[in-house]
Order: structure tokens, then C-alpha cells, then sequence
């Protein structure tokens, strides 16, 4: 039996406007009623991001408990939320959903080891500021996915994990295709793959057009994929994906012509050493 393929919908995201695309969930309501789509699909992790209500990114603790519960209620995907937020923000504000605790914490967090051109933008991520996220994370007993926009972030990671910040192996996510950064190909996904420490394991969110090729890319090398409105708004060229749900049934389809069953939220939390 070959391993189960974790499928993550990044449903959200802090740059994708309703403009772009009506599919886009805002509300709590929304983004559960995708969710729930997105787990039937087979997605078992949703990456998170939340919108104020004039669809503004935030990451507001309050915005993130509504989405949260309103996603619990209705499915058991597992629940990622963003410390990178959108840029410009400070940390206190980045690390919003990391305040929940109880039956609103999330699952797990995503920790950017470095910083990036983002678009005509920068994401910061100082090294202390990386520390401050990390120690935040520790704080409340989650384990971070990795996010690497760059094969320097991986090394960066090490030295996380020298420091007793982030402990290995980890989950890494590599962060493909963002205007100004790291380009989505196959042989970049070889040498990060290459470049991680040992036992580690991976997703890729290819951004823009190559979201869907590499969950080819992914499932052709063991690994996992990110999909959904946060990196790519289109089913095929021209077509807009009718909510997050669709892009995680085509990765499923694809996921599977590669002899990959997705995995469920207990494979998931296996893989992801959720405890
Ligand atoms: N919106 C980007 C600037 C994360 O979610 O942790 C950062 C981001 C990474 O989306
Ligand atoms: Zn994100």
C-alpha cells in the first residue's frame, strides 16, 4: 500500500480578493461550508486565514475562534492556522490564533524561517522575529509546518532546531511560484527535498498556475500537496474553481491517478506527529 497523500486546502489566504473570484469564503459560515466540502473531497488539513467582514485580511483572534468553531462543528479536518498573515503586519498581529486555547486552538501553525520579496512586497521574517513565532507556537503545545519559500529557509530550520526551537523531524511546507521568489520545477522540488534534514516530511503549494502540476510533482515523490484560493483561483486556464473544494477534488483525481489514496485527518495527524 503506497502512503497516504495529505492534501491541505489553503482556502483563504490574505492576497486573493472576491474581485478575483466570487468564490472566495469570507465569513465563519463560508469558510465551514467549504471546509466541509473540502474534507468530503478529501482535503484532511485546511491551511486558515481570516477576513474581517468587508473581506480585509486580519488575523484577529475573535475572527479566528468563529471560523474555528464554525469549522468543528460541522467537520473533523484538521485546523492550520497563519502566523505570516498578510505583509506589513507585526507580529503580535501574525500571531492572533496562536492566543486560542482550549477547544479553540488550532491544530497546528505555519512558521516562515525567512524573509522573502513577496510580489512588489516583502515578507518580513527577521531572525528574531522567526524566534519570537516559533517560541509563541512551543508556547501552546503546537508543532509548526515549515513554510519555505527558499532552499535557505530549510538550513534555517536546522539552526531552529540546534536552538531547540522547532523540533525534528518537522513538517515542511515549500512555498513555490510567488512573484520575486523561488520558481515552481521539478528539479527545485528535488534539491529541497534533497536539502531536508532526516525522518522530515513534506508538502508543496505550487502558486499560481503550477498549483495543480505539482500535485503530480508531489504524488510521483511520496509527498503532499497544497491547494486553494489562497495560491490559485483557476480549475483550468480560464475557469474559475468554484470554491476550494473543487481544486481538492482535482488534486484528489490526480493524487490518485499517481496511485495515491488522500489521507484522512488521523493519517494526517500521524504523518504530521500531531500526537
Ligand atoms: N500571506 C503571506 C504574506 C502563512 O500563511 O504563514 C504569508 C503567508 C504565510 O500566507
Ligand atoms: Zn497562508
Amino acid at each position: 500500500m503506497s502512503t497516504p497523500m495529505l492534501i491541505t486546502a489553503a482556502m483563504v489566504g490574505a492576497e486573493t480578493t472576491r474581485e478575483q473570484t466570487p468564490y472566495l469564503p469570507i465569513t465563519a459560515e463560508e469558510i465551514a461550508e467549504d471546509a466541509v466540502k473540502c474534507r468530503e473531497a478529501g482535503a484532511a488539513m485546511v491551511h486558515l486565514h481570516v477576513r474581517t467582514a468587508d473581506g480585509k485580511p486580519s488575523q484577529d483572534a475573535e475572527l479566528f475562534r468563529a471560523a474555528i468553531r464554525a469549522i468543528r462543528k460541522r467537520t473533523d479536518v484538521l485546523i492550520q492556522t497563519s502566523t505570516g498573515g498578510a505583509v506589513g503586519m507585526d507580529v503580535d498581529e501574525r500571531c492572533g490564533a496562536l492566543t486560542l486555547t482550549g477547544a479553540d486552538r488550532p491544530d497546528m501553525a505555519t512558521l516562515t524561517t525567512g524573509t522573502v520579496n513577496f510580489g512588489e512586497e516583502v515578507f518580513w521574517n527577521p531572525r528574531p522575529l522567526v524566534r519570537d513565532i516559533a517560541k509563541r507556537i512551543r508556547a501552546i503545545g503546537l508543532r509548526p509546518e515549515l513554510e519555505c519559500f527558499d532552499v535557505g529557509m530549510i538550513d534555517e530550520a536546522r539552526y531552529l532546531a540546534k536552538e531547540g526551537l522547532v523540533e525534528m523531524p518537522a513538517h515542511f511546507d515549500f512555498v513555490l511560484g510567488v512573484p520575486g521568489t523561488l520558481q515552481a520545477r521539478p528539479e527545485v522540488l528535488d534539491f529541497m527535498i534533497a536539502s531536508l534534514p532526516e525522518g522530515c516530511t513534506w508538502t508543496v503549494a505550487g502558486v499560481g498556475r503550477q498549483q495543480l502540476a505539482f500535485v503530480d510533482e508531489a504524488a510521483k515523490r511520496g509527498g503532499n500537496a497544497r491547494v486553494g484560493l489562497e495560491d490559485n483561483i483557476y480549475l483550468s486556464k480560464g475557469v474559475l474553481a468554484k470554491g476550494n473544494f473543487e481544486l481538492v477534488a482535482e488534486a484528489v483525481r490526480r493524487a490518485r491517478s499517481h496511485g495515491r489514496e488522500p489521507a484522512t485527518p488521523e493519517q494526517a495527524r500521524q504523518l504530521l506527529r500531531l500526537g
